[in-house]
């Protein structure tokens, strides 16, 4: 597991100190998301150009009646049926999910809604929000991480388990971690359990190019917040207008990368790490991949997991699926 030698205070530490003094130098995207973050995340979602969101959105409404057949019944029907729990990995406001909970709700499913987020500010909000829109849901939020709340998985849930993860989060991870973030969960399914996942999928490059490089520059000011964020937390110096937000996208690997870019030679100084980083003009840190998918990688991804394939929804462009898996 993982080691914090005594020289840094927290993983965040650690990880921009071995980030910055690599070569080429990269910073985890998972640091961007602190309360502006959080913010900037949202503005993105309701940008046009980032369709994922409305892509979505959309699939669970025209499938909802379907998705919730699937997830409602049990393998066999031949138990009697106790109702389920539905775990949401990385709930945000929600607004996605909350079709699927409304209809659940209309059509009187038997569940109970269990939120996981990293944020507390965050399901304190969606928990509010529930209150009023689907006063009779029943709701249980729980704050972590992914990998935390999936081990103790068992301890808040009694019942069948559908674990969702929406967003095509899992494209942060380049495929060997993703298949590992699988495989975790698949180890905290139960063979009637079910676990439905979005991916966002491979297409005109130009699409999705134009989803991370907005002429708003919200998506810019994103990216950016890890250098605001290294100044605050770590009191460092980064001039960000000193630095370009820069994306990639490879057909051939379906890769979406995000740089920024440094447009002139520069040192600046983490004085919390006591660390100078030089820059050489137009060096590039790397701070996230968005992966982009096809029906061949996802099911690669979840034979390596030990997940198959039940069934899958997309939209009428075929620019977004989700996929219900089983063990
Ligand atoms: C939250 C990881 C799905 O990669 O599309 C949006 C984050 N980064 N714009 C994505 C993000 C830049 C987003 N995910």
């Amino acid at each position: 597991m993982k080691t914090t030698s005594t020289k840094f205070q927290s993983a965040f530490e650690e990880d921009v100190y071995k980030g910055l003094i690599s070569f080429p130098k990269y910073l985890h995207s998972k640091y961007i998301y602190d309360q502006k973050g959080d913010k900037l995340f949202q503005q993105i979602m309701d940008m046009p150009e980032y369709y994922l969101t409305n892509c979505e959105f959309n699939i669970l409404q025209r499938h909802k009646d379907a998705i919730a057949e699937i997830i409602g019944e049990e393998r066999g029907k031949l138990h009697t049926n106790k109702g389920f729990d539905l775990i949401e990995l990385g709930a945000g406001d929600g607004k996605k999910t909350k079709i699927l909970l409304k209809h659940l709700v209309d059509k009187n499913y038997d569940f109970k809604y269990l939120p996981i987020d990293i944020s507390q500010h965050v399901l304190d909000e969606l928990a509010a929000s529930l209150n009023v829109e689907i006063p009779r849901l029943n709701v249980k939020i729980q704050q972590g991480t992914y990998f935390k709340t999936l081990e103790n998985i068992a301890d808040y849930s009694e019942r069948r388990k559908v674990i969702l993860v929406l967003g095509s989060n899992i494209g942060n991870l380049m495929h060997e971690d993703a298949i590992n973030f699988l495989r975790n969960i698949q180890q905290a399914m139960s063979p009637d359990d079910m676990l439905i996942m979005g991916f966002d999928q491979k297409k005109d490059p130009q699409k999705i190019l134009d989803a991370y490089n907005d002429p708003a520059g919200i998506t810019e000011a994103f990216n950016k917040n890890l250098l605001v964020r290294i100044n605050r937390e770590l009191d460092a110096n980064f001039d960000v207008d000193n630095f370009l937000h820069w994306e990639t996208y490879d057909p051939e690997s379906g890769t979406a990368k995000s740089f920024l870019v440094s447009k002139i030679a520069q040192r600046v100084h983490l004085n919390k790490l006591e660390l100078e980083v030089k820059f050489d003009a137009w060096e590039s840190i790397h701070t996230e991949i968005s992966q982009k998918y096809d029906d061949k990688v996802v099911e690669w991804l979840a034979k390596e997991a030990g997940l198959s394939i039940e069934n899958s929804f997309k939209d009428r462009e075929n620019y977004y699926k989700n996929y219900i898996f089983k063990r």
